[in-house]
């Protein structure tokens, strides 16, 4: 007999996944039946928090869904920050957990784990949350996350197995096949974009996540268009030191007036959302006037109305739009790049040089260790990397200080990349404060054999809110918690570890780190 457990293991296996993130419980023993005959590698994390984190990581650096197991209740709602994060900024996430047994549920009998209406809280932070009643729901249920995933924004997605069906008679299932295709670009709205690419002198391109894996067609359109390419934050690594890339942030004086000029604005895979549009609240973004959007969520393109919207792959639209304009009179903008590299002398000078100089350790990173990943948290280096920093591969600069903004996300999020993208050196770049959220984690990427290099920038406290809090006249509190001797605590799970006074030396210690190919940690303590 094949149980419901072993089926969904063989299912996900036939949707492709290679590695689940999660902690056992006895509300989830009998998931754990199929995977230890499977292929699927299991990842124990040290909280449900860092599970999530942990997929979420895995998604954005391979594009591949990330997946979770946790037991009910308590498990599930340790991971709802990360799913939280995870819809945010658009991540494939899918979240299984248990449930109790289907004749208890809402009684209120107090059993195990039991909460009042686990599924009515899930419902209001995933795309959407089903329960299993019966074995043969489950090919269902699956194909539709797979087919959510590839076909619109994606998001976290939960799955809740009560006991008794877990352990119920599966045999037989197959795979129902997901529509994993794309929506189409409509002809329509290309032929009308490349009408106002034809008419315009000064067009732009904005770039957002949901461009992240299409550099090849975005870097083709931007250099027939001769169209500046201003990045947000998860758009970051695309067209590395290329004539028309602004790796600078949208809220920058300069950038809005380079976008301000523009006559005609592409936003490809952008929600326009206020951390990266508008981080300083001063609501002066400059809406577009000729604004052509592509994404791939009809309900993201309703939030932000547009001449034209294009509901596709960003990929697959910017293909068809260099179809289009190469068969029509579309003229290239002659001093695109010269406005590019004024843009981003500006935007840099413009930037207060305590924060330069944290740029600055971004690019040290960078510059030791070429191809890298770098996962950050919510620090003070991260946040000047945002606003300004040119990372040297796509889809490997990200991290949680924008949207969301969960604090502790880095340390999980990073392991999760390593995990995805064995190739690639992977840094998680944290501050002591966040580093605190989820410090134990370190002991998964030394059990998971991801060799992880830690770098924590260490100022002793919360120094971007004590900042906030100065700023506005507040008497600073709470925003000086005593950090631990990093160093001595990594030793303590077997990594190896070496503080720095500020960051001379850093380049040197990334070698080291990464000649170890294990898990390493750097402590750059501030003065
Ligand atoms: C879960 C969560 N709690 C609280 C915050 C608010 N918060 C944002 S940054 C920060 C301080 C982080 O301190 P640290 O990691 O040391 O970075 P620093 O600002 O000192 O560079 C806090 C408390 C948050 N973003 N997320
Ligand atoms: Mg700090």
């Amino acid at each position: 007999m094949t149980t419901v457990g072993e089926a969904l293991i063989s299912l996900l296996e036939a949707h492709g996944v290679d590695t689940v993130f999660g902690i056992p419980g006895v509300h989830t023993v009998e998931l754990y039946r199929g995977l230890a005959r499977s292929n699927i590698r299991h990842i124990t994390p040290r909280h449900e928090q860092g599970a999530g984190f942990m997929a979420d990581g895995y998604a954005r650096a391979s594009g591949r869904p990330g997946v979770a197991f946790v037991i009910t209740g308590p498990g599930l709602t340790n991971t709802i920050t990360a799913m939280g994060q995870a819809r945010a900024d658009s991540v494939p996430m899918l979240v299984i957990s248990g449930v109790n047994a289907l004749d208890t549920l809402g009684k209120g009998l107090g059993f195990l784990h039991e909460l009042p209406d686990q599924r009515g809280m899930m419902e209001k932070v995933a795309l959407f949350s089903q329960r299993i009643t019966e074995a043969g729901e489950l090919p269902a249920a699956l194909a539709r996350a797979f087919s959510l995933f590839a076909t619109a924004r994606p998001g976290p997605v939960h799955i809740e197995i009560p006991i008794d069906v877990m352990a119920m008679p599966a045999d037989g299932l197959t795979v129902a096949s997901a529509n994993m295709k794309a929506p189409a670009p409509d002809p329509a709205d290309v032929a009308h974009a490349v009408k106002l690419a034809g008419a315009a002198r000064r067009p732009l391109i904005l770039a957002g996540g949901g461009a992240k894996r299409a550099e090849a067609p975005l870097k083709r359109l931007a250099e027939r268009l001769g169209a500046p390419v201003v990045q947000t934050a998860n758009a970051r690594g695309l067209l590395h030191r290329h004539v028309l890339c602004v790796p600078a942030s949208p809220s920058l004086k300069a950038v809005r007036a380079l976008i301000a000029e523009a006559d005609l604005v592409i936003a490809a895979g952008t929600e326009f959302g206020p951390t990266e549009y508008d981080m300083y609240s001063d609501g002066g973004f400059p809406v577009p006037a000729n604004l052509v959007r592509i994404d791939i969520g009809d309900d993201q393109l309703a939030r932000h109305p547009a001449s034209i919207s294009i509901r596709a792959d960003c990929g697959e639209a910017i293909e068809a739009l260099l179809a289009g304009i190469d068969k029509a009179p579309v003229p290239v903008c002659p001093d695109g790049a010269e406005r590019a590299a004024a843009v981003r002398k500006a935007a840099f000078a413009g930037i207060d040089p305590a924060i330069r100089a944290q740029i600055h350790v971004v690019e040290t990173i960078r510059d030791a260790l070429p191809g890298s990943i770098i996962v950050g948290d919510s620090t003070q280096p991260i946040y000047a990397a945002n606003l300004y920093y040119d990372h040297d591969r796509p889809a490997g600069w990200f991290n949680a200080a924008t949207g969301f903004g969960a604090l502790g996300f880095g340390p999980p999020a990073a392991i999760g990349a390593a995990l995805a993208v064995p190739d690639a050196p992977v840094v998680c770049l944290t501050g002591d404060g966040g580093f605190q959220f989820t410090l134990p984690e370190i002991g998964a990427a030394l059990d998971a054999e991801a060799p992880v290099i830690f770098v924590v920038w260490n100022n002793r406290g919360y120094r971007e809110i004590e900042t906030s809090m100065r700023d506005v006249g507040v008497e600073p509190v709470g925003v000086s918690p005593e950090p631990p001797d990093f160093c001595t605590l990594a030793q303590a799970y077997g990594i190896a570890a070496e503080r720095l006074s500020g960051s001379n030396g850093l380049t040197e210690a990334l070698q080291r780190a990464k000649a170890s190919n294990r898990s390493y940690l750097i402590e750059i303590s501030v003065e």
